[in-house]
């Protein structure tokens, strides 16, 4: 008897150790936001699906709140491998894939409809197989909402009040020429330096969803939030292809189909977090410019596309989105 409660013992210690030891490849994944924000969720859960469907053998190991490092770093740590998942803006990748860039133009969206359109279909298809020419697998987009600028001064009531007003942007050159477009002067820097950039007045403000504003707490230093809707830039999953390479055929398709099925799970939560973070900031006290004319932003912009649009093949591209119904 004894005997054999020792064997049963030892089996179920056995079972318990290979069960928590069963992930043959555990995938580390990098995220810039905090628990809790859908883009970390998301993966979470695509992480959840990779498990079931691998047996255990496959499992992700999200490193949240930037962790690793700010994007732009991050991005680098992907392609040399170090990252295996990260999920980060299309506007840092503006300077390395320069296809991208047609994603992230000022007002290249007409609405979240728009965008879904077109990043679920064939142009989102071939935006992501350029990611393969540089040591990277894109393998879905996630939801960026709609960017807007706030700061520290003033309510912005028109493109006239950004005359002189300084705006952190992401590191990507399309977005410096938007804000000097606009009469503004602009500072690319890392997400996670613009609190205390806009505390010390370094910069005047910023620019961002309401899920960022709220979440990052930038409102609490720059209460003045004008809803001008600038920029709408998707956000991306990727894959450092060495880590690609070192797993089996099914064992890709696998990731893809999860990163897939990953988006539409993404974009509930996402709308949700929306509707939350645009009302606490109401509730926080923020000074929100609703009601704004669009116009004059948007006809800021020619020098921008012209800037950026140049080669044939990102005209056309910028023709075929504007094409999609
Ligand atoms: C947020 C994006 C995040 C960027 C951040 C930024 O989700 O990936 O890092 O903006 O402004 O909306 O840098």
């Amino acid at each position: 008897m004894k005997t054999l409660t020792a064997t049963l013992l030892a089996t179920v210690a056995l079972t318990g150790a290979a069960a928590a030891q069963s992930c043959e490849v555990t995938l580390r994944a990098s995220d810039t936001h905090p628990e809790g924000y859908p883009t970390v969720v998301a993966v979470e859960r695509m992480g959840e699906m990779l498990t079931e469907r691998s047996d255990g053998r496959i499992c992700v190991e999200m490193f949240h709140s930037a962790q690793l490092g700010e994007e732009k770093d991050t991005i680098e740590q992907t392609q040399l491998g170090v990252i295996d998942l990260n999920r980060v803006s299309l506007g840092p990748f503006n300077n390395i894939i320069e296809e991208t860039k047609v994603f992230t133009l000022p007002y290249i969206f007409r609405s979240t409809e728009h965008m879904h359109q077109v990043v679920d279909g064939e142009i989102g298809q071939q935006i992501l197989d350029e990611f393969q020419n540089h040591q990277l697998v894109g393998l879905t987009f996630y939801d960026g909402g709609s960017r807007s600028f706030y700061n520290s001064q003033k309510p912005i009531t028109s493109v006239d009040d950004i005359e002189g007003m300084k705006f952190r942007v992401m590191q990507s050159d399309v977005f410096v020429d938007m804000v000097e477009a606009l009469g503004g002067n602009a500072t690319p820097l890392p997400y996670g330096e613009v609190y205390s950039s806009i505390q010390t007045g370094v910069i005047d403000g910023a620019e961002n969803n309401w899920p960022s504003y709220d979440s990052s707490g930038h409102y609490e230093v720059a209460p003045y939030y004008t809803l001008d809707q600038h920029l709408m830039v998707p956000e991306v999953l990727t894959m450092s292809q060495a880590s690609w390479n070192s797993l089996s055929e099914e064992d890709q398709q696998l990731i893809r189909e999860a990163a897939r099925e990953s988006t539409p799970i993404m974009r509930e939560l996402w709308q949700a977090r929306e509707a939350e973070s645009e009302q606490a900031m109401r509730d926080a006290g923020v000074e929100i410019v609703a009601e704004i004319d669009k116009q004059p932003f948007i006809d800021a912009m020619g020098p921008v596309y012209e800037k950026h649009v140049t080669s044939e093949k990102l005209q056309d591209l910028v023709s075929q989105i504007q094409a999609v119904e």
